[in-house]
């Protein structure tokens, strides 16, 4: 089990059961578990909805798209059955704090997912872990049999006549099933390729009924706000930003780890402070504060809140929470090869500007790292990246395409000195194209 990491900046909500055993259904039931639920029961669809709205939880996967309103979009009536979705294929490079509430706090995903359905007025909820978290579904498999056993799901919960089923599922280990459309296909048994969106999922989703499809650290939080009123939810975090979040600091720190702070926390402190500074007394290069989808910021822009606004106003994104911190060793150039050579592995090919433009932006930066790149390489992956932006089905293309171009605007000297052969790689160029 990976050790956990605290700072006393941290504002433990989320976390709170993180290494008490929560996962035992009787622990988690002695620190509030299963409360939250039952008031939702008791106060009703509309008591939910005005909570979360009232506590600006906005969606953690990478979008921040306010979870209230999501929940509201769905239509009061349908002639499909609803579904709520837990999207926990968590895939992004940087981000790995989903994997610790599905370890340390799976009733807490459980719990949220009953929320949320009876928000939306659904009785079917799944929770989706990605491939590679096939040690997780044993945990999540043991929470929800113990929750059946309570007879907190499945028919008549709580003996209040309301019912509600929860179905776990695997991925096969493709990024792209993270994206909300893909996902369902996934989930339905098809390739998991991105859907034209309208209809968004809220009106049209999985088998054709509305569906409720949010991030697992989103859906866990709901029992929080719940408990603790949405207002004073929303007090915690920044303007138009509530609460907390999972932050995951990587890369070249003193301590890295996950820690949960309250959103607009300055970036720079997360760093110096929480993440202990850079590793070793080496100088700060550059962060990407969000996972690796998300435009890189130099050490003179880090002074700024760790929200959706102020990262969006920076030219970059709050994004999954995954802040990956560089120093002055890192070749810009060869991190730039490594996070489009996984943006184009993991295309799902299903549009051509992401098929073809991640594999054109690979071999285009590969080049250049290898030491055989000209000029006008460095403008042609500009140009590339500027068309690939808002010109493909699904974020995988802007993921790809937005990274990308900060590394070549912020750092285009860094490229010319390979072009010039100022700065080289040693690696030969046949190794190069299969990096990642
Ligand atoms: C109903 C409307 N629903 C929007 C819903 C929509 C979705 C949510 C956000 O991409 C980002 C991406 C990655 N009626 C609606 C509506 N919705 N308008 O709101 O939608 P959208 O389109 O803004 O974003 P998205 O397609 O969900 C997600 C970024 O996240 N990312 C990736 C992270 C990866 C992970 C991971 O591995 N765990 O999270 C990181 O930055 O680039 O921008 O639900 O249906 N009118």
């Amino acid at each position: 089990m990976p050790s956990l990491v605290s700072h006393p900046d941290e504002v433990k909500i989320l976390s709170r059961r993180f290494g008490q055993g929560a996962a035992d259904i009787e622990k988690y039931l002695e620190m509030d578990g299963y409360k939250a639920v039952q008031a939702a029961i008791e106060k009703g669809p509309d008591w939910i909805i005005a909570e979360m709205k009232a506590s600006g939880l906005r969606g953690r996967g990478g979008a921040g798209f306010p979870t209230g309103m999501k929940w509201s979009f769905v239509p009061k009536q349908s002639a499909k059955p609803k579904y709520v979705l837990v999207n926990g294929d968590e895939s992004e490079p940087g981000t790995c704090k989903d994997h610790l509430i599905f370890l340390h706090d799976p009733h807490a995903v459980i719990e949220g997912t009953m929320i949320a359905g009876l928000a939306i007025g659904s009785k079917l909820g799944f929770i989706y872990l990605r491939g590679e978290y096939r040690y997780l579904l044993k945990i999540v498999e043991k929470a929800v049999a113990d929750a059946y056993a309570k007879g907190f799901l499945g028919k008549n919960i709580f003996g209040t006549g309301v019912d509600f089923d929860i179905v776990t599922q695997t991925g096969a280990g493709a990024y792209e099933v993270g994206e909300e459309s893909a996902l369902m296909e996934s989930l339905e048994g098809k390739r998991g390729v991105p859907r034209i969106k309208p209809p968004f999922p809220a009106v049209v989703g999985l088998y054709g009924g509305p569906t409720v499809i949010n991030n697992a650290e989103t859906i866990a939080t709901a029992p929080h706000i719940l408990l603790m009123g949405g207002e004073a939810y929303a007090k915690v975090g920044s303007e138009r930003n509530g609460g907390t979040r999972l932050f995951g600091i990587s890369g070249h720190v003193e301590r890295p780890g996950v820690y949960e702070l309250p959103m607009g926390y300055n970036l720079k402190r997360a760093i110096y402070e929480v993440g202990g500074g850079i590793r070793g007394g080496k100088k700060l290069k550059a962060v990407v504060p969000g996972g690796s989808s998300t435009p890189v910021l130099l050490p003179e822009e880090i002074d700024i809140g760790l929200d959706f606004d102020q990262l969006g106003k920076a030219g970059s994104m709050l994004g999954s929470g995954g802040i990956v911190v560089l120093d002055e060793t890192v070749s810009i150039v060869e991190f730039a090869l490594r996070t489009i050579s996984f943006y184009q592995h993991e295309s799902c090919g299903w549009c051509i500007p992401c098929r073809e433009g991640t594999d054109w932006l690979k071999k285009s930066i590969g080049r250049i790292y290898a030491g055989g790149g000209m000029e006008k390489d460095i403008d042609n992956i500009r140009y590339l990246a500027e068309n690939m932006m808002g010109r493909t089905f699904c974020p995988l293309g802007d993921a790809a395409a937005m990274p990308t171009l900060g590394f070549v605007k912020k750092f285009r000297q860094e490229f010319e000195d390979y072009v010039n052969g100022k700065a080289r790689s040693e690696t030969p160029l046949l190794q190069i194209s299969g990096a990642h």
